[in-house]
């Protein structure tokens, strides 16, 4: 590995130079907006050097759809060639710091190996992810028809084993959570006992609870269609807050933004969570007409802006418990992912700032006042103001890129790990991520 190709810190100190004056003059005059409005920049420059998102160890192979996989030049053929690509986003925008890992996809020979290999590139193991929405070769029972929630109670088994072994190597790997999304659902009406599949489930998941150790949280991830197109078994923030309740303590819920259905809103649904003590984390994506796991913050970052102002409202408001973890989960089918994650991360950090920006005193004075209009304005003059000077500072400060992207491409990264990893077989999933 050593003789793969790294961006070095001094080549990124050096693309920066060439834009370090306009960051500072655009920086210091923030600086001067921002403290009329009685806030310190510092305190924003803090706040972005703190936040973490990580990102998805399947978000780093090109993606896909159902129709086909157009496959991207260097695409890392291994985990440790996808760790090398995550590393690289870390270096540059300095807030993903943490990979979630999904299995078997991503299975390592080795968890001591992986780990290690990791660590020295500055990376560790957020929530660990299951996989019973497809077959594996030399699996024993389809999950054709389901998997924790199928009729068959040694399909079940085998789902809740795999699910065991999950957590198992994550315990190897230094991770704290557990995400558990299942297909299950039916395709046709009178497909499935509606009834009856919850109640397996929560059989299913209870016997997995047993196996999460006490300072990890199990993550329910509900979504209401696809691949079942009539009924899905978790479809929403309901149900899994249903079985979050009934699992226990540890049980927590996911919110992907994709797995709902148009127009619902979300905000509220993530407010809802937060104040019933269950809200666990989020896969973050866009999507414009069902699960697009399309770039965060690309279609709908005002959206993004309104789910951050709940979460930094929480913050605030230091509610016990409030600790969500913040997960991309994307699919970039036509862009190099590296470059898309980097964007993605930088979009949650700026709305995250933004909703800092939000004067809070002034809006309960005009809720008290019954003032829908100046309510509006008050999330408004937060979600205009532009924070790319900060998170420009803030990545700098760190050791990061002042533009990642540009940074990246001036690199030849991608051209060079083209040469390194000649096309085999990769090690990505066929056709969905
Ligand atoms: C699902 C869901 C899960 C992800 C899979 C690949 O739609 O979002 O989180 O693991 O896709
Ligand atoms: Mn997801
Ligand atoms: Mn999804």
């Amino acid at each position: 590995m050593a003789t793969h190709f790294e961006i070095d810190e001094d080549f990124v100190s050096e693309q920066n130079k060439k834009s370090k004056a306009w960051v500072e003059e655009d920086f210091d005059h923030l600086a001067r907006k921002l403290k009329r409005q009685g806030v310190d920049i510092e305190a924003l420059v803090a706040k972005a050097q703190d936040f973490r998102v990580a990102v998805p160890s399947w978000g780093v192979g090109t993606g896909g759809t159902r129709f086909a996989r157009f496959p991207g030049l260097g695409e890392p053929r291994n985990i440790f060639e996808k760790l090398e690509d995550c590393g690289t986003i870390f270096k540059l925008v300095r807030s993903t710091s943490a990979i979630s890992l999904h299995i078997p996809w991503d299975k390592p020979d080795s968890a001591t190996e992986l780990r290690e290999f990791a660590a020295n590139l500055g990376l560790h193991f957020d929530a660990m992810n299951s996989n019973t929405f497809q077959d594996q070769p030399g699996q024993e029972h389809s999950y054709r028809f389901g998997s924790l929630t199928h009729p068959d109670p040694a399909t079940r088994d085998q789902a809740i084993e795999h699910n065991i072994e999950c957590i198992e190597l994550g315990r190897s790997l230094g991770s704290k959570a557990h995400t558990v999304w299942i297909g299950d659902g039916g395709n046709f009406p009178g497909q499935q006992h509606i009834r009856q599949t919850l109640e397996r489930y929560l059989e299913s998941m209870g016997r997995i609870y047993q196996a999460v150790p006490d300072d990890w949280r199990l993550f329910i991830e509900h979504k209401f269609y696809e691949p079942a197109f009539y009924s899905t078994v978790i479809n929403d923030w309901g149900v899994s807050y249903y079985c979050a309740r009934e699992l226990g303590p540890k049980a927590f819920c996911l919110v992907d933004l994709g797995h709902h259905a148009p127009n619902v809103n979300i905000e509220m649904i993530v407010a809802r969570l937060i104040q019933f003590g269950k809200l666990g984390g989020f896969h973050f994506n866009d999507s414009k007409y069902g699960d697009d796991d399309l770039d965060s913050g690309s279609i709908k970052p005002f959206q993004l802006f309104l789910i951050f102002n709940e979460l930094v409202d929480a913050e605030l408001d230091r509610i016990p418990g409030f600790n969500p973890t913040y997960m991309l989960d994307q699919s970039h089918n036509v862009t190099d992912p590296v470059e898309s994650l980097m964007m993605s991360a930088s979009e949650l950090v700026r709305a995250y700032l933004q909703a800092h920006l939000v004067d809070r005193n002034l809006l309960s004075q005009v809720q008290e006042d019954c003032d829908p209009l100046m309510a509006l304005a008050t999330l408004k003059q937060a979600f205009t103001t532009d924070v790319a000077p900060i998170l420009a500072v803030a990545r700098e400060r760190a050791g990061g890129a002042i533009d990642p992207i540009a940074t990246y491409r001036a690199s030849s990264y991608r051209q060079h790990k083209t040469k390194e990893r000649p096309v085999t077989k990769v090690a990505t999933a066929s056709g969905i991520v």
